[in-house]
């Protein structure tokens, strides 16, 4: 199951008890206070895992407590902290405090993987009885009762990082491309809205040069109003650098292919992003810059189709490629011509974030580490969930289990670069 909201009850550990004690041992008769303090509470830690691609676990456990310190002793002995509980999301997941009106209080961005980010503390142990020993009060028999732990409803929202979103109409064709260019196996299928959630697949270039594509359910007229799936999935395309539109210029489709990218390019404008989950620097998806690549021209009869939608796309000032999907023809070329909207975007982002800090007067030159925290420049999707120990084979092993027809989104990482002319 594909779930990529929950909200979920945290609560961190009370703080354990102060012991108020004596010292009491034989020839001693008058020995001090030597109550110990009590152990803190266990706190509640959010960390991006690879191993997570959804959050459907959460759906049916929602609550999580972790434990209360222990009680201090006598003998000075300090009590036990509780342990840290650690909740584990999906990398790409926004996380949110919901205040006492219901609304949501974005404090976390998990880009990176490992990122950890402490969404309840454990309230901490009270002080025994011996740290109340004053020149005047020789025998305190006071000690704290300790913290309580915080208390909070949160909302985990996932949304996937990708660097290249492809948009399109159902059945034209995005499936098929993700599945050729990287190790993704989305359910590809001769009739409209086979995939029903975004599927992830890392793109590899020649020279170490990779990029993570989004794969999206279709859009159709009206996709703002709620037709078909709606603008539900969009939201994951709101990371991504570039879009790619994929038009079927073949006559397979009954549509005009110039038509076809324009309903698209409506329902992009139409789209009313999550104010409080969009990234404030983002551009609107309608203003991020657009490819378009003509699909299916191995099965093309009338050539004036490709031309008239190559040249609405000049006229619009959007790169243009004409590809089929199927055959790999164009494809290599259309990958070529991506890689500079993900990098140039990164690149983009990083001086804006960096003339911002220096505004701020804060440049510190460690500007390029992802933040936590969200805001702009962002890693590249590849770049963020290559941010791990283990190799990206394993990686690609452990995301796609499920088999091709799998309902998650996998993060499908090939072994071997991919030749698209294969
Ligand atoms: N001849 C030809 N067929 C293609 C090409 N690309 C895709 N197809 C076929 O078009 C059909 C739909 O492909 P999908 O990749 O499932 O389309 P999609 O856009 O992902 O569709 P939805 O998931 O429903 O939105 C399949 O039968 C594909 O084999 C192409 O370049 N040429
Ligand atoms: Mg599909």
């Amino acid at each position: 199951m594909f779930v990529d909201e929950v909200d979920i009850n945290v609560s961190a550990g009370h703080g354990g008890r102060g012991a108020i004690s004596f010292r009491r041992e034989k020839f001693i008769p008058r020995g001090g206070p030597d109550g110990g303090d009590g152990g803190h509470g266990g706190s509640v830690y959010l960390l991006s895992s690879p191993h997570h691609n959804t959050l459907v676990s959460y759906r049916f456990h929602p609550d999580f407590d972790a434990p209360r310190g222990a009680n201090g002793e006598g003998s000075l002995r300090t009590g036990k902290s509780g342990k840290d509980i650690e909740l584990p999301v999906p990398p790409g997941t926004v996380a949110y405090r919901i205040d006492e009106f219901g609304h949501a209080h974005q404090f976390a961005d998990l880009i990176g993987i490992g990122d950890r980010v402490l969404a309840a503390k454990g309230g901490i142990g009270g002080r025994g009885n011996a740290r109340f020993t004053s020149s005047t009060n020789r025998t305190p028999r006071r000690a704290d009762t300790g913290m309580p732990g915080e208390v909070f409803k949160l909302r985990l929202r996932m949304k996937l990082l990708a660097d290249v979103g492809i948009i399109g109409y159902p059945n034209v064709g995005k499936s098929t491309l993700i599945a050729r260019v990287s190790a993704a196996k989305p359910k590809i299928a001769d009739y409209p809205f086979t995939t029903l959630v975004p599927n992830l697949g890392v793109v590899a270039l020649s020279d170490d040069r990779s990029f993570v594509m989004a794969d999206v359910p279709g859009l159709i007229e009206g996709a703002h109003e709620g037709k078909g799936l709606g603008h539900r999935f969009l939201g994951h395309v709101e990371r991504t650098k570039v879009l790619l539109h994929i038009v079927d210029v073949s006559e397979a489709s009954g549509r005009d292919p110039v038509e076809e990218l324009e309903v698209i390019r409506r329902e992009l404008e139409q789209y009313v992003p999550n104010a409080d989950t969009l990234d404030p620097d983002a551009l609107p998806l309608a203003a991020r810059p657009q490819v378009v690549a003509a699909n299916r021209i191995d099965i093309l009869g009338d050539p004036l189709r490709l031309e008239a939608l190559r040249e609405h796309a000049a006229a619009l000032g959007l790169t243009f490629h004409a590809i089929s999907a199927v055959t790999g023809e164009g494809v290599p070329a259309l990958l070529e011509t991506l890689w500079p909207y993900v990098q140039h975007v990164s690149a983009e982002r990083a001086l804006q974030r960096s003339r911002q800090a220096a505004d701020a007067g804060q440049a510190d030159g460690s500007d390029d580490a992802p933040s936590p925290h969200g805001g702009a420049g962002y890693p590249s999707a590849a770049e963020a969930l290559a941010k791990t120990t283990r190799p990206a084979a394993e990686l690609a092993h452990s995301t796609n289990a499920g088999g091709p027809e799998r309902d998650e989104p996998g993060l499908n990482v090939p072994a071997e670069p991919v030749d698209p002319d294969a």
